[in-house]
């Protein structure tokens, strides 16, 4: 029984995502859901990601929080649109909170809107919103171990970007362990070494997703 209900949750879930996705392509947006754990460094890469392709591209930004503004502040201070939800305790973004917001959202000037979800390593792979693609951010921080204890995501996702590279000399983590055991799980995940403090790795990370729309 309780696997019936979570099932109906999910197939319902999935035909408002589906209809979030015809909105999307009948405004000609690509859109991509980034996800990882609190503090892995989302905002941080948007907001380096916006610098980098502001010139080139139009983007427009969905903040998924629990609570509060902060996120829509820092990107709303580089001058791109942006819509703050607080899920007001629910751990994930779901297809209906995408939806209801959607009229906000200058869909038809843009070229690229960007999802942050809600900060956490499980859940928001669970639910689609309507993307084009999963993207996650973990940061060197969190540990070697994450990809196998945490699959879902990586198997989720498209795109894979190691953040905080700065502090791996701090830090005991085996990056290259990271790398092979998310690419284990999922070995078509494109992965991006970088720091959001420093700047190295960026150029190659936004070329790659201002590509992505082609
Ligand atoms: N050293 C270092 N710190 C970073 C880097 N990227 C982000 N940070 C710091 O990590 C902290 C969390 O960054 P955020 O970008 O807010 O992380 P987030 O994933 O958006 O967090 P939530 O939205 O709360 O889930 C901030 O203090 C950032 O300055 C990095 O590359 N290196
Ligand atoms: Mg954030």
């Amino acid at each position: 029984m309780k696997v019936k209900v979570v099932t109906r949750i999910l197939e319902a879930n999935d035909r408002i995502a589906e209809e979030n996705r015809k909105r999307f392509d009948e405004a000609g947006v690509y859109v991509v859901n980034l996800m990882g754990a609190p503090g892995a460094g989302k905002t941080s890469l948007l907001e380096r990601t916006i610098r980098e392709l502001k010139p080139h591209l139009k983007l427009g930004v969905i903040e998924g929080d629990i609570v509060g503004s902060d996120d829509a502040e820092r990107i709303s201070a580089l001058d791109v649109p942006v819509v703050q939800i607080n899920t007001g305790g629910a751990c994930h973004l779901d297809a209906n909170m995408i939806n209801e917001v959607l009229d906000e959202m200058p869909l038809k000037d843009l070229d690229l809107l960007i999802i942050e979800n809600v900060g956490n390593l499980v859940c928001p792979a669970e639910f689609k919103v309507g993307e084009d693609v999963k993207m996650m951010v973990l940061s060197v921080a969190e540990g070697h171990d994450k990809p196998l204890k945490y699959p879902l995501m990586f198997r989720e996702s498209s795109a894979l970007v190691l953040n905080k590279i700065d502090l791996l000399p701090y830090m005991n983590t085996d990056i290259n362990k990271m790398r092979n055991d998310a690419l284990a799980l999922n070995p078509k995940l494109k992965i991006f070494e970088i720091s959001c403090t420093t700047g190295a790795g960026l150029d190659q990370w936004a070329q790659w997703l201002s590509g992505l729309r082609s």
